[in-house]
């Protein structure tokens, strides 16, 4: 904070401030429960993808659909009460196979909000802000900005996966702010 014009008091001239606060912007999908369409195995759980661990190229740290079952697939998380949604981050899957290569990255991404748990309200429709597929990975987060309120989010893969050859959608993590 700088005060570059000073203070308005034209007597004492000091500028003074009783109190600050700076607040981090709480994830509010972590360790939250969730669930999905299909899962591959236990090891690929929906809950992979809220458990806070982004190291993507440990196979078993993202929620994979099940085999052939990427098409129309969803992810979804409870985040418990009506909150405010801002904006949603996903990292997606690596594998390192002659180097970090993105990994079963869903073709597009269609974000839905809801309040029962029934009736979904779409907020973006098959986003293409996505990577490509065996591109060079980045940790980086890709982040959707979505201006809704809502108990639940779900994350719903209309066209399935990029991959050619094994048919799964996969994330690594998804954060809700
Ligand atoms: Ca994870």
């Amino acid at each position: 904070m700088l005060f570059e014009d000073g203070t308005q008091n034209t007597i004492v001239k000091c500028v003074e401030l009783a109190e600050v606060e700076v607040y981090q912007p709480v994830n509010m999908a972590a360790n939250k429960a969730v669930s999905a369409s299909s899962v591959d195995s236990s090891d690929y759980n929906a809950s992979k993808a809220v458990d806070g661990i982004y190291s993507a190229n440990n196979d078993m740290n993202c929620w994979a659909s099940g085999l052939n079952q990427d098409v129309g697939s969803w992810w979804k998380v409870d985040l418990e009460s009506n909150q405010s949604i801002g904006k949603v981050k996903i990292q997606f899957r690596g594998r390192d196979d002659n180097g970090m290569k993105y990994f079963c990255v869903p073709k597009n991404i269609t974000f839905q909000v809801s309040n029962d748990n029934v009736n979904w309200t779409t907020f973006i429709s098959k986003s293409t802000n996505v990577p490509v597929e065996n591109t060079s990975y980045s940790d980086a987060l890709y982040t959707y900005s979505i201006d809704a309120s809502g108990g639940y989010l779900r994350l719903l893969f209309e066209d399935g996966t990029q991959n050619t050859i094994y048919k799964y959608v996969e994330l690594t993590e998804v954060e809700v702010y």
